[in-house]
């Protein structure tokens, strides 16, 4: 009888622990669950950002019948830059977001890893390591900060602009100003490279380049596409530095909310429409870039790969003590 009742007892205690799921309180009624939900970036409504957003939108609206509906707030409407809008979505006053991982790492310590120069070989070295157990591990982590990643979208290869010097090798930009994202890694590359990088957030950027505050920027060809960069840039040289995934995130405190099912409805959508988006922001940058060759900007093509990344290795050995050599090698190994 004794035995009977220790059993019971510890039935209704897993029944219980279960229904309260590590610390989640799903509600698990699909059907009752009813939201309209924030999601934000930086970027302008036609960037692939919010296209992929606008895609997302949709296609949960549908799968949920109308229960949830996600309103778009494109081109910094809620923050004028990524670091503000991470601690919106730790507040909850942000429901979902895109961007890039540039100040993420401040939040998550590992997702800087990503942001290492000269990382990334290609587009398929890339998706590799970003939908295998290396990036899915890092949105993980995500979670320890209060936020839930749900699949890597796509920023772009980064490239360095400028209002000065056509730039080929790292001695031509000697001394350049440049704003870069609130990111240590970034800060240090540059430094190294023998650049003079300044953090910023990304709503101050396109004033300050105006006002010759600073004489560049880096950042992918859809980003200077859709903010009309070639206005206060003259000069964009392709030095695919550094590959910028766009992590895609939502609120823990929104997340918490949601019943398992319309979690799992989220996830399966966001890796779907990453497909999407990454595909519309590849396919579009060499017409981006000719549009803006014919408005004046000169694009420089040859630029010396080798020898910026022979002018930023001396990081190296900072980043390995930081990420751990074998965790950087196993990215750059991936094949
Ligand atoms: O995510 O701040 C930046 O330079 C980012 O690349 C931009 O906001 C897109």
């Amino acid at each position: 009888m004794k035995k009977l009742v220790a059993i019971l007892v510890l039935l209704v205690f897993v029944i219980v622990a279960a229904g309260c799921g590590g610390g989640s309180k799903s509600a698990d009624k699909g059907g009752e669950y009813k939201a309209t939900l924030k999601l934000t970036s930086t970027q302008t409504k036609d960037h692939p950002y919010m296209v992929g957003a606008q895609k997302f939108a949709d296609l949960i609206k549908e799968r949920s019948k109308g229960r949830i509906q996600i309103t778009l707030y494109p081109d910094g409407q809620l923050g004028k830059g990524e670091r503000e809008m991470l601690e919106g979505l730790q507040q909850g006053t942000i429901d979902i977001y895109v961007g890039s991982t540039g100040p993420v790492g401040n939040f998550s310590p590992s997702m800087n890893i990503l942001d290492i120069p000269f990382l990334f070989r290609d587009f398929a070295h890339v998706d590799k390591v970003l939908d295998g157990p290396i990036g899915q591990n890092l949105l993980k982590d995500l979670e320890k900060a209060n936020l839930i990643g749900l699949a890597f979208w796509e920023n772009g290869f980064r490239h360095l602009t400028n209002s000065k010097v056509a730039v080929k090798t790292p001695e031509d930009a000697k001394g350049l100003k440049i704003r870069v994202m609130e990111n240590k890694v970034h800060l240090l590359a540059w430094k190294t490279a023998g650049l003079n990088p300044t953090p910023m957030a990304w709503g101050e950027v396109y004033p300050a380049l105006q006002q010759k505050v600073i004489d560049g920027q880096e950042n992918p060809v859809a980003v200077f596409y859709a903010s009309k960069f070639w206005e206060v840039q003259k000069y964009f040289s392709l030095t695919q530095h550094v590959y910028s995934p766009a992590p895609f995130i939502v609120s823990k405190k929104t997340w918490d909310k949601m019943p398992k099912a319309d979690q799992e409805l989220f996830r399966k959508t966001a890796m779907e429409v990453a497909q999407f988006q990454r595909k519309i922001n590849r396919d579009a940058e060499a017409a981006k870039l000719k549009e803006m060759e014919g408005k004046g900007l000169t694009v420089i093509r040859d630029v010396d790969k080798a020898a910026w990344q022979k002018a930023m290795k001396p990081a190296f050995d900072e980043f390995s003590k930081q990420f751990g050599k074998d965790k950087i090698d196993a990215i750059m190994n991936t094949k």
